[in-house]
């Protein structure tokens, strides 16, 4: 064999060959940029086959690279993925949607006046959680990111609980340990949010290979945003699942950004993120997550492909935040304006409203009806909330819970924080001080 490389330029470019460079992904549009979204493929409604929930995914690969999609945009469901739900099933898919927008407006709000430190919306992906969760039972289980607030509205928690979350007030029943919005809610079937990014996705695969190997018949099913997709822990509980077929439904949501970092840097340049389905033997499917009725189709039938130990699916929720990652955050010091209204699979409430009206079942007087009765339902229920207290008026837990309910026992070195603590209150405040 002739030497191709002389051994003295070992560990140096040849000089007949180009230097390497990296690939730094770029979002298109930065703020200034006029967005054109015009290149985004959209398959017809009708140009997606729905195989079987048996279908082996080998057999259904270019579900991962399609666009699964029931409304088209003159709101007519067509096609085989129309779930063809009732209008009364519907009507109950638009309120919870807009009570998440009602209950995002007015936190959002709450937060910019002080009464909390944080909040996080989920304004244009609400079809991602609510019309999700209704394709599942009940008793399912949901491993939620921070933007799934849809899941608990869809499931009917009690409203005052999550605001008594969010305000870490005297009637907080996670006593004011958790950041605003992380909330717990096991017995509706809803994880604990965490902030640390997919550690949700090898417990919701753990959750659901103890209900097999239990012989139960729920499923787990669990979200993380895009960006999320590139941690570690994505990748071994797509292994774990794939090996073990675990009954577990995996959600990713695409919504463009992770805060100020693009889906690129997380791999949309090179493939779509349901194809991370194809690598681990895995169903994915790749959907519009602006469609309701696509959303609501695709988790019924990952669900029953789960339930009939067919196997785990990968959703890819296409979609787009339009709205700040948080009420921390600035999109417009990174991304163009426009890209909110230019989305070309527009807003997922205003679609599924047409969708009613185009059946004669909704209409502008009853929607603007009801969107007044949420905004009311929400507000009175704010009122309620802030008598058991708001950030910063004292009328938070008292502090000496903070050491509690980690250990049976509690540890010396915790007991004598704790009494450091109590003393420096009393000097401060005075004996048998309490929180309002
Ligand atoms: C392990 C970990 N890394 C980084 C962060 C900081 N962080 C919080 S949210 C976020 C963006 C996540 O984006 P994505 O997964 O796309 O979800 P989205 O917020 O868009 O819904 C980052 C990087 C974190 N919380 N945890």
């Amino acid at each position: 064999m002739p030497e191709t490389h002389p051994k003295k330029d070992v560990g140096r470019p040849a000089s007949n060959l180009p230097p390497l460079s990296l690939h730094i992904p770029e979002p298109r549009y930065r703020p200034g940029d006029t967005p054109d979204f015009g290149d985004i493929d959209i398959p017809a409604v009708e140009a997606t086959p729905r195989p079987g929930e048996a279908t082996k995914p080998d057999a259904m690969r270019e579900l991962s690279y399609g666009l699964v999609r029931v409304l088209d945009f003159d709101g007519q469901a067509k096609g085989q993925w129309d779930p063809k739900l009732t209008p009364e099933r519907l009507r109950i898919m638009l309120r919870y949607m807009m009570l998440v927008r009602a209950f995002d407006d007015r936190m959002f709000r709450a937060q910019r006046q002080g009464k909390t430190s944080f909040y996080m919306k989920c304004t244009g992906e609400e079809a991602t959680s609510v019309a999700s969760t209704m394709a599942l039972d009940r008793g399912d289980m949901c491993f939620p990111s921070y933007r799934q607030q849809g899941i608990l509205i869809a499931r009917d928690y009690p409203l005052i609980q999550m605001m008594n979350q969010i305000y870490s007030n005297r009637g907080d029943h996670l006593l004011g340990r958790q950041l605003p919005i992380m909330y717990s809610a096991p017995e509706h079937g809803f994880f604990s949010v965490s902030g640390n990014l997919a550690t949700q996705y090898p417990q919701a695969v753990g959750w659901a290979m103890a209900s097999a190997s239990k012989g139960d018949s729920r499923i787990a099913t669990v979200w993380c945003g895009e960006g999320s997709s590139a941690e570690g822990d994505f990748h071994s509980a797509l292994t774990f699942a794939t090996v073990y077929n675990a009954p577990v439904i995996f959600n990713v949501v695409n919504n463009q950004w992770a805060i100020s970092s693009f889906s690129g840097f997380a791999g949309s340049e090179r493939t779509t993120f349901a194809a991370r389905a194809v690598g681990y033997g895995i169903a994915g499917l790749r959907i519009d997550g602006n469609d309701p009725l696509a959303v609501y189709a695709a988790t019924q039938w990952a669900a029953d492909r789960a339930r009939t130990n067919n196997g785990p699916t990968l959703i890819e929720h296409f979609t787009y935040r339009s709205e700040g990652h948080s009420t921390s955050d600035d999109p417009s010091a990174y991304r163009a304006a426009d890209e909110a209204t230019a989305w070309p699979l527009g807003d997922p409430i205003a679609r599924l409203r047409q969708h009613l009206e185009t059946l004669g079942e909704w209409d502008t007087e009853r929607h603007e009806a009801q969107a007044k009765e949420l905004d009311e339902l929400v507000k009175t229920t704010q009122k309620q909330s802030e008598k058991l207290g708001i950030l910063g008026h004292g009328m938070h837990q008292p502090f000496e819970t903070m050491f509690e309910d980690v250990f049976e026992e509690m540890p010396w070195h915790l007991q004598e924080q704790c009494a450091q603590m109590l003393a420096e209150q009393e000097a401060k405040f005075g004996p048998n001080w309490k929180p309002e």
